[in-house]
């Protein structure tokens, strides 16, 4: 008789407010800074693992279709991880994902992938890791995986040298507040250079690097109250200036590279025009040329409606903070 262990987890994607941007090392995902991000309702992935004794090897569907070699090799990687500490390195499993994005928004995310599949995993096996131990397993598959695991604002820690177990993500804040983020959907083609490549590339060639680590440091410790004090213009102002920090690195990597499209720019304009009306909305943006704006929930239609002009209804998306990953029914 062959035996079963499943389950099924949603975990939710998560927008760094204060950017990871570099690791110091590679097998392990340990970053070189900490950073701290929202989690939010609007993009998720529900994953379902059935580990069974009669399969030979790993399968991987995701939102329906069988995946590659490749694809496959990586999900398989990350099981190990929880088949080692199962003590049952043989025990293959299927695994279905399904990432559920509005359909033209293209926003897949390893965040939610890996911290769906952790959950999924740490509950099929039974092996009750608590959140903060989970968080170090999702983040082997995608370091910013280990944030998704946790819901409203999270920190995650860099941790100390090379310990793995040093380094995860906490709960900071419930996000309870009159807090949105506007996503500004640019394009939907997959990127050309990715996180871990262009942060890589980066790290190794910026001469802004070196001061990368004392900058985050100095933005956390300043937006960590003003997150607590619910002070929207303060937690906007020191987050668009993280994130442009992070892109001026880009720019001036060697050879340069800018993941912002004209139409970034255009997006960027609008938010601006809304401050200079006296509406707060801040920008940040991530490994691609889409725009997120951070404004207050009471106030996102409006934000929305600016952008119409120049973008269409499906390119503009409403995000409000978003749960802790958490398992799904049977
Ligand atoms: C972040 N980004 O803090 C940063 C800021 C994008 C820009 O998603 O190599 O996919 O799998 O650990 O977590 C970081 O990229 O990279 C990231 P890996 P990940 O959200």
């Amino acid at each position: 008789m062959n035996e079963i262990h499943s389950a099924g987890y949603r975990a939710h994607t998560n927008i760094a407010l204060i950017k990871y941007w570099g690791k110091r090392n590679k097998e392990l995902f340990l970053p070189v800074t900490s950073s701290l991000s929202l989690t939010l309702d609007a993009f998720y992935t529900d994953t379902h693992v059935e580990f069974d004794t009669s399969l030979t090897g790993d399968v991987f569907y995701l939102g329906g279709e069988l995946q590659n070699e490749a694809n496959t090799a990586k999900v398989s990687r990350f099981l190990d991880l929880f088949r080692e500490t199962a003590g049952k390195p043989n025990l293959y499993a299927k695994v279905t994902s399904v990432n559920h994005v509005p359909t033209a928004a293209g926003l897949a995310s390893s965040a939610s992938a890996f911290a769906a599949l952790a959950g999924a995993c740490n509950l099929a096996l039974d092996l009750q890791l608590d959140a903060q131990t989970l968080s170090t397993y999702a983040r082997q598959g995608s370091g910013s995986a280990s944030r998704s695991l946790l819901g409203g604002f999270v920190e995650w820690h860099k941790g100390e040298g090379d310990e793995s177990a040093s380094s995860y993500a906490e709960a900071f804040d419930d996000a309870d507040w009159d807090l949105a983020m506007v996503f500004v959907i640019i394009n939907r083609n997959a990127k050309k250079i990715d996180s871990r490549l262009g942060m890589e590339h980066t790290n190794q060639t910026s001469p802004f690097y070196a001061l990368w680590p004392q900058e985050v440091e100095k933005d956390l410790a300043m937006i960590k109250p003003a997150i607590k004090a619910h002070d929207l213009d303060t937690v906007g102002q020191i987050a668009e200036h993280n994130a442009m920090k992070m892109h001026a690195m880009t720019i001036a990597a060697k050879p340069s590279f800018t993941y912002w499209e004209p139409a970034s720019i255009e997006a960027m304009t609008i938010v601006r025009e809304l401050r200079e009306q006296g509406i707060p909305a801040y920008i940040t943006m991530d490994a691609g040329p889409n725009v997120k704006v951070l404004c207050r929930a009471s106030q996102a239609e409006t934000i929305k409606a600016a952008f119409a002009p120049r973008f269409g209804a499906d390119q503009v998306v409403i995000a409000k903070p978003g749960p802790a990953a958490h398992p799904l029914e049977k």
